[in-house]
């Protein structure tokens, strides 16, 4: 169970539709496949989705992080040691995705040599997840078009529509069009990427009022502190922090200071053992949860699932946990497979996912 080797392997593949928000776009999966190896010939495996307009990490600064400052700290440590590769990780600023992949990589290899799924190592209490639809910038008939084929194709009936454009009657719009189309067989919620200001958010909340919204994300920015605060104190639906709490810590901060009333928990950017964390935080501190998508590959989703699936908080909602749809391929041996608006988890080893090679070889970039 000791750790050898720690890699980090770059690879890009295509969206065939790009996903369009308020703070980027994302054309295409240009991620980093993390792989702990162990003596007894053991490989965990997880990857790292830059997003630079959320975080701040680049693809080669995941690589050069995970190899250069990582892997030395970590080669030698056992697979039981996880809360020392913890504090070894937490030895660098920020990092998040960099750090959630080995710390997933980590669990992965550990419910390998255990031969234990990780949902059930975690806490084991559904084998299924429903799965929420993310709808990107588009005009209201392509969008509802893309909802309609989303519901007729895989059964799913929550969608999470991107708002946060100028002017903000193109979002209520949208929202608007959705509801009508579908009436009251879907469930609808919004996220901003902080796109707009507090009083434009309380406008459109105001508009969108009739439309029975589930929640709202990260409408305007977290660092307006009083305006956002003034914001959530006046929304009648559960305000959900995002990109604004990377950390524990953030969750606590944003929480107690009133600009949040629920959590996106990201496996993609706390990793299992952080994400465990600000479960239990949202527990004890009386908050709903959503399982969030970094815009992950079949990878990053088999991680959100394995853990979405081990909580009675995580599985209530809909989990985010789509995106994957709209890539032109993927790396794992068997697909992840959306049926009647559900995912199940694997119940093999580990996270339960294989790599395909071949595929590998075909996208990594840096051979
Ligand atoms: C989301 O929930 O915001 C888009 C930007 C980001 O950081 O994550 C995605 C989805
Ligand atoms: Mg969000």
């Amino acid at each position: 169970m000791k750790i050898t080797a720690v890699e980090a392997i770059p690879f890009a593949i295509p969206y065939t539709k790009p996903l369009k928000f308020a703070s980027g776009e994302v054309h295409a999966a240009e991620h980093v496949l993390v792989r702990v190896r162990t003596d007894d010939g053991i490989v965990g495996v997880a990857e790292a989705p830059p997003r630079p307009f959320t975080y701040g990490e680049t693809q080669d600064g995941i690589v050069a992080v995970v190899e250069k400052v990582f892997a030395p700290q970590l080669v030698g440590l056992t697979l039981l040691e996880r809360e020392v590769v913890g504090a070894r990780l937490a030895r660098t600023v920020g990092n998040p995705t960099a750090k959630a992949a080995v710390d997933m990589a980590i669990w992965d290899a550990l419910g390998k040599a255990l031969e234990l799924p990780v949902t059930d190592l975690l806490g084991g209490y559904t084998d299924r997840m429903r799965v929420s639809h993310m709808l990107g910038f588009d005009d209201p008939a392509t969008m509802v078009a893309e909802a309609e084929k989303m519901r007729d194709g895989y059964g799913i009936r929550t969608f999470k529509v991107k708002v946060g454009r100028r002017p903000i009657d193109l979002d209520v719009a949208v929202v608007r069009a959705l509801r009508d189309h579908f009436g009251d067989g879907v469930e609808l919620y919004v996220d901003g990427n902080r796109g707009w200001t507090a009083s434009e958010s309380a406008r459109a909340m105001r508009e969108m009022d009739d439309l029975g919204l589930l929640f709202a994300e990260e409408l305007c920015p977290a660092d307006d502190v009083l305006g956002r605060r003034w914001l959530v104190g006046k929304v009648d639906v559960p305000f959900i922090a995002d990109e604004s709490v990377p950390t524990p810590a953030d969750v606590t901060r944003e929480v107690l200071g009133g600009s949040a009333t629920a959590i996106s928990i990201k496996t993609a950017r706390t990793g299992f053992t952080g994400s465990r964390r600000v479960h239990h935080l949202a527990e004890g501190l009386g908050l709903e949860v959503v399982m969030g998508n970094q815009i992950d590959g079949q990878v990053g989703t088999a991680c959100a699932l394995a853990f979405g699936a081990a909580f009675a908080s995580t599985s209530r909602y809909a989990g985010e946990l789509s995106n994957f749809l709209d890539m032109s391929d993927d790396l794992l041996t068997v697909p992840l497979e959306i049926r009647d608006g559900y995912l199940h988890r694997s119940s093999t080893a580990g996270i339960g996912f294989e790599i395909d090679e071949d595929k590998l070889t075909k996208y990594r970039m840096d051979l």
